[in-house]
């Protein structure tokens, strides 16, 4: 007889890096049987958020995350664009709400914003809010008062990820640190602005890795309301290009692990998704993911075409929240 891990749909904050490791471990059938149980008992599991992504200010980063192609450190050929006008970012949001949206997330290549990008940035969040959408930003390292200033301008997600395991992390990026990222999360956690924070997998980490970042992620207490798990999309002119190709069916294992650890947070399923087949991405989306990122581009790199997501939606019975 196969011998069940505990399965724990409970919201737990002690998750120890060990017990997040069995869960990934789990018996695969076993695994996400729990993972849509815990699924069904906090959501409607027909229901997929979409958010839609905008690069408001891209490329020139200081910072040297190996994954990705705005670092200065890559060489990927990417024009850099200075931040965009706040008329130009809410015409964006306007045509993504018009795309079947529901969030709007402004991201940024920046290490941590100046003030005044961040009151540019507070402008660009009124904006879209007043048609009606939710907005998301992700603009680096962020202060207390930088936080204050963007809930007072309505934000109601801020997106910064742990990325990665804290001993993995310093061969992905050397110019800041994890307690930096801790840092910002703890900032937004001061004000009423919720957390989207996660990672990426397939960057050549352990499964101890991905448990370790799970066991960081379900630490935080609240946990994040939103949970976005990327795969690594490997640009040419980045150093983690040519990385060995990770096993798809250990992304299900770690959405059905992030589910099980933080039941009551929306699992995003994110980068990485014009190279997974629609039976992995229904997998993904059985194992406790329920949103993803529609349109035809994250914020540099491609993203599958909305005609093929809704399709695909529609072949899973599953409808966009409204
Ligand atoms: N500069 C800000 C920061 O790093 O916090 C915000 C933008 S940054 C592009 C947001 C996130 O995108 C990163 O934390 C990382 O998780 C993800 N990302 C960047 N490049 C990626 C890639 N090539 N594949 C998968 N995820 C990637
Ligand atoms: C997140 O976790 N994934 C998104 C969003 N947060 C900002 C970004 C993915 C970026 C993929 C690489 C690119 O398009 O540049
Ligand atoms: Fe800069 Fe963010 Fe890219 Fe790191 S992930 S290089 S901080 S844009």
């Amino acid at each position: 007889m196969i011998s069940k891990p505990e399965a724990a749909p409970t919201v737990r904050h002690d998750w120890s890096v060990a017990q997040a490791e069995v869960l990934l471990a789990t018996p695969f059938h076993d695994l996400l049987a729990d993972a849509n149980a815990a699924h069904r008992e906090y959501f409607d599991p027909h229901v997929v958020e979409a958010a839609i992504l905008l690069s408001v200010k891209t490329g020139a980063c200081p910072e040297d995350c190996a994954y990705c192609p705005q670092s200065v450190s890559s060489d990927t050929g990417l024009d850099p664009e200075r931040l965009m006008a706040t008329d130009e970012i809410v015409d964006a949001a306007r045509n993504a709400k018009a795309a079947s949206a529901t969030r709007f997330c402004m991201g940024a290549a920046w290490r941590s914003p100046t003030d005044r990008q961040v009151e540019e940035m507070a402008n660009a969040v009124a904006g879209v809010k007043a048609l009606g959408m939710e907005t998301c930003v992700t603009l680096g390292m962020l202060s207390a008062d930088q936080a204050v200033t963007l809930e007072q301008a309505g934000l109601d997600f801020y997106n910064h990820n742990l990325d990665t395991s804290p001993e993995f992390y310093g061969k992905i990026i050397t110019t800041r640190t994890y307690q930096d990222r801790l840092d910002t999360l703890a900032n937004v956690r001061t004000t009423s602005v919720k957390l989207c924070a996660g990672g990426i997998v397939g960057m050549g980490e352990s499964r101890r890795d991905r448990a370790a970042l799970l066991a960081q992620l379900a630490s935080l207490d609240p946990h994040p309301e939103s949970v976005p798990i990327n795969v690594l999309v490997q640009v040419p002119g980045t150093p983690l290009h040519g990385t060995d190709p990770f096993d798809p069916l250990e992304l299900v294992r770690t959405i059905a692990a992030a589910r099980l650890m933080m039941p009551r947070s929306v699992v995003r399923l994110s980068a990485g998704r014009t190279d997974m087949s629609d039976e992995l991405q229904a997998l993904c989306l059985h194992a406790g993911a329920n949103s993803i990122f529609l349109g035809d581009k994250l914020l540099t790199t491609d993203n599958p075409q909305p005609q093929h997501d809704h399709t695909l939606l529609g072949r899973l019975d599953t409808q966009l929240a409204p």
